[in-house]
């Protein structure tokens, strides 16, 4: 007989508190999904605020930037988490070494299509495993998960992860975003269960 600790379970560790893990792919989202014509002629990503060099990008600018390859899993503050999620991308402190940033540059604000944004600590922004992704999987993203480029940021929940991305702000003063606005927590980190703002 066995009266040692019961090693706990791997998931236990890896997932946070009141998270499901899902292996299907849901799709959430305020307003519509964007389609943009296959060869993305009106898409581009500008990126402005407190940097030395605005700039202004076009798809085939990112490709032609250093890919990265990320592995990691996702947490949406509505109860979901989605393990070994394969991204490629571009490495989110890579754009910001490319327009160089001012040292009044504290925050940063997503701006997707349609107007809706999110926002986070510059630093969060500038770690290691937040992405500019444009594939899922292996494959390029569907409309529904924010063709053709999306941030990732595994480490807060899933909101931060701006889909269809359309502009980077690097901001003196945090501006909280759609989701902010309306009761979600200002930062949502999912290990804290920061899941609203009265939290
Ligand atoms: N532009 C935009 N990005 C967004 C959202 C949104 O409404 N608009 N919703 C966020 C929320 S609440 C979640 S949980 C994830 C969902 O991403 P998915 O549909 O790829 O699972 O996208 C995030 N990014
Ligand atoms: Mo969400």
């Amino acid at each position: 007989m066995y009266f040692g600790k019961v090693k706990k379970k791997f998931d236990g560790d890896r997932v946070p508190p009141n998270q499901n893990v899902t292996t299907t792919f849901p799709v959430l989202h305020a307003g519509n999904v964007p389609y943009y014509q296959q060869d993305l002629k009106d898409w581009d990503l500008k990126v402005f605020g407190e940097v030395e060099n605005e700039a202004l990008f076009t798809f085939d600018d990112l490709m032609k930037l250093p890919q990265k390859m990320g592995s990691n899993d996702i947490h949406c503050v509505t109860g979901w988490s989605k393990l070994d999620n394969e991204w490629e991308g571009i490495a989110a402190s890579d754009i910001a070494s490319i327009v160089k940033l001012k040292p009044e540059a504290q925050f940063v604000i997503l701006h997707s299509e349609e107007g809706w944004v999110t926002n986070l600590p510059l630093d969060d922004f500038m770690r290691e495993s937040t992405l500019l992704a444009h594939s899922h999987g292996g494959h390029q993203l569907t409309p529904e998960h924010g063709y053709p480029l999306r941030a990732v940021v595994p480490h807060l929940y899933f909101w931060k992860s701006a889909k269809w991305l359309r502009a980077i702000e690097f901001s003196k003063v945090d501006k909280p975003g759609f989701w902010e606005k309306n009761g979600y927590h200002n930062y949502g980190n999912p290990w804290k269960e920061e899941r609203l703002s009265w939290d």
